[in-house]
């Protein structure tokens, strides 16, 4: 097995996008729970945004989400979030929310709602102008809750179109990640359930067109990480939305349902080829914290992806490869598990530390007042929510 001396110059291109939402209020549909310190505006979003990545050195983008974060000016948004020290990432566009959207945005029966969704779009594509953002991520709500009720095909033909009508308005050096769910808010059908749809999509509009990967957006027992490698094989995978599920679509911190799925999720991003500098995959987290504080929330997750890239980057690749040529099932296995159970938290903090970080962002973080100070700054005015 390599040493962790010998992985570690591959950890300091980490970069993981985290999401404006996972610091304003959110909940389920029984509850949205408030708590002290939330912002009020997407500045304080921002600046919280940006102070997980001062604690980890992990995070220089923040994603944002339209219209939760519509501002008048993204000029002056991008140059204050620059001043905080990161850069604003994907625009992520929310057809989900409007009453006109009941039965659906791009894929509507009606053309008149349909426009609207498309260009809900195209206002994003402006925004990502002012932001210099390279990803436009679609996610769509859109499907059906009953057999019969809509013509499923129809509203696959008609995606393609709206889909085709957004990629022609983005720039050469701007890409469309198109996100998959199997289920909710639609019950019997998603006009995007799976990566298989989501490849057809994108795969009929053309090279910047990607396939965005949730990792709670599958059935239960789903082996993500097939998908993983299926996707960077045909050179398909823009991005992942990282989070952990227990149930169905629960939006917890990433690798604390399952840190062996992360693991193997990662050990593939790797040998894809998608974990070098330039591969273009984008690492977000789409994640609530609806009980626990966010901001800790955010640095728990951004720490779990590391230490499990660790890990993932510990597998004696050469090792594998020829155990794998040999027959040697337990062999090849064993090979996997030892990385998998190696613990890289000590000298990923002395990592840290020798980097100016530090050793423990948690503890680091808890002792810094930062969390005193927005609970008693934070009083008065709207906590953002969704
Ligand atoms: C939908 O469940 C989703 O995963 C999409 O990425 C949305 O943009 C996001 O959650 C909203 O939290
Ligand atoms: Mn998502």
């Amino acid at each position: 097995m390599p040493t962790f001396e010998q992985i570690a110059p591959q950890l300091e291109h980490q970069a993981i996008e985290v999401p404006s939402w996972a610091y304003g209020n959110s909940g389920t549909r029984f509850k949205v729970f408030g708590s002290p310190g939330t912002p009020r505006s997407v500045e304080e979003k921002i600046d919280d945004a940006a102070t997980v990545h001062r604690f980890t050195g992990l995070a220089p983008e923040v994603a944002l989400h339209i219209p939760w974060d519509m501002v008048d000016d993204f000029g002056t948004l991008t140059r204050y979030a620059a001043d905080q020290g990161i850069d604003i990432g994907t625009i992520n566009s929310n057809t989900f929310q409007d009453d006109d959207y009941k039965f659906g945005g791009l894929t509507h029966h009606d053309p008149v709602i349909r426009q609207k969704a498309v260009d809900h779009h195209l206002q994003c594509i402006e925004i990502m102008g002012e932001t210099g953002s390279r990803d436009l991520k679609i996610w769509l709500a859109d499907g059906s809750n009953y057999p019969g009720q809509a013509d499923i095909r129809s509203r696959q033909d008609r995606l393609a179109d709206s889909l085709q009508k957004i990629y022609a308005q983005l720039s050469a050096d701007q890409r469309l990640v198109l996100e998959y769910k199997i289920f909710e808010p639609a019950f019997y059908h998603m006009d995007v359930p799976d990566w298989g749809t989501a490849l057809v999509q994108v795969q009929a509009l053309g090279d910047n067109a990607l396939v965005c990967l949730d990792t709670g957006h599958h059935a239960p027992t789903t082996n993500v990480e097939f998908i993983v490698a299926q996707l960077l094989r045909v050179g398909k995978l823009g991005s992942f939305d990282f989070n952990s599920r227990n149930y169905a679509d629960d939006d917890l911190i990433v690798g604390s349902a399952d840190p062996f799925q992360l693991f193997r999720i990662l050990f593939e991003v790797i040998r894809g080829g998608g974990y070098e500098a330039d591969s273009g995959v984008a690492f977000m987290l789409d994640q609530c914290h609806n009980i626990e504080k966010k901001i800790p929330g955010q640095i728990r997750s951004v720490l779990n992806v590391q230490e499990m890239t660790a890990r993932a980057l510990l597998v004696d690749r050469e090792a594998l490869a020829q155990a794998q040529s040999a027959g040697d099932v337990l062999g090849a296995h064993q090979v996997f598990m030892d990385a998998f159970y190696t613990d890289v938290r000590a000298d990923l903090a002395a990592w840290r530390e020798s980097r100016g970080l530090p050793g423990d962002p948690m503890a680091a973080y808890a002792a810094s007042g930062y969390q005193e100070k927005i609970e008693a700054d934070r009083v008065g005015g709207t906590q953002m929510s969704w």
